[in-house]
């Protein structure tokens, strides 16, 4: 054996059965490290469009609950992220009315007991910015949805309905689009003697405008009186700009307000439209 491992540069087999015990201490210890430890926690499957089911082993003292976070609900699903009951239930979402009580029923989705993570249920479009998710008994016949008239009325625990609101999120779209009506609208003027750049600027109602005007001959400014808007007087070289939201349709008269300017010609037309 020692002269199998005897190599020809002439290391000495101990240094070689060392090392080879060494390597077989470094594999065993892995090994030992990658055993799942007993108490090691139990991962919750979370494979989306299946409701997942645990096995009632530590939660059977638990009360009822239901826990669900601000969402979206634009793809007309309401996503609950933990749940648990101990009978046949119904998860029954539920508008909220005037009040911001539960009102009408939106969805509904049975469950078997047990402890649920990212279930999701199918609900009727609502503009509502908050509803409600309640824990509904299924007695009478299983699976059918026998409320308001029939048995499967909320579940009462300690004379409590078992129930969570939350709120609802805009859609992205919409926040997209606001963003843009908010946006500033900037026009690049210059000024000579005696007119501007640009004869017509358009813009629409809400508009937040900014003109940055520079002279490149002489000395000017941009003037809209129906806005109040004017920028300082700057001589050639200089560059000023102003700010206004165009809050009013129609055609306006942009000038210069130097001198006799506006009357040689100096003006233009801000077009505000619907
Ligand atoms: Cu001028």
């Amino acid at each position: 054996m020692l002269n199998i491992l005897k190599n020809k540069k002439g290391i000495s087999p101990y240094v070689v059965v060392a090392v080879i015990a060494v390597l077989v201490l470094v594999v065993v210890v892995l090994i030992i490290i990658q055993q799942p430890k007993d108490d090691a926690v139990t991962p919750i499957p979370t494979n989306s469009g299946q409701n997942n089911i645990l096995p009632l082993t530590t939660t059977n003292e638990q009360q009822p609950f239901i826990q669900l976070s601000a969402q979206s609900i634009a793809d007309e699903v309401v996503d609950v992220d933990n749940l648990y009951t101990t009978q046949p239930s119904w998860l029954v979402i539920y508008d909220s009315d005037e009040g911001g009580a539960p009102g009408e029923v939106l969805g509904n989705l049975a469950l078997t007991p047990g402890l649920f993570q990212n279930l999701s249920v199918p609900i009727s479009g609502t503009t509502s910015t908050v509803l409600w998710a309640v824990l509904h008994a299924d007695e009478g016949e299983v699976g059918k949805f026998e409320y308001p008239n029939g048995t499967d009325l909320p579940l009462l625990v300690n004379n409590q309905i078992v129930a969570a609101n939350f709120s609802t999120i805009q859609e992205e779209k919409e926040l997209i689009s606001e963003d843009q009506n908010n946006a500033v609208k900037i026009f690049n003027i210059t000024g000579v003697n005696f007119s501007f750049s640009q004869p017509e600027i358009r813009v629409k109602k809400g508009d937040k405008v900014r003109i940055e005007f520079t002279s490149t001959d002489g000395f000017h400014d941009w003037v809209v009186d129906e806005f109040a808007a004017a920028t300082e007087k700057v001589n050639t070289g200089g560059s000023t700009s102003v700010e206004f939201v165009a809050d009013k349709v129609g055609t306006f008269e942009y000038y210069c307000s130097v001198g006799q300017h506006r009357a040689m010609g100096m003006v233009g037309k801000l077009i505000v439209e619907e």
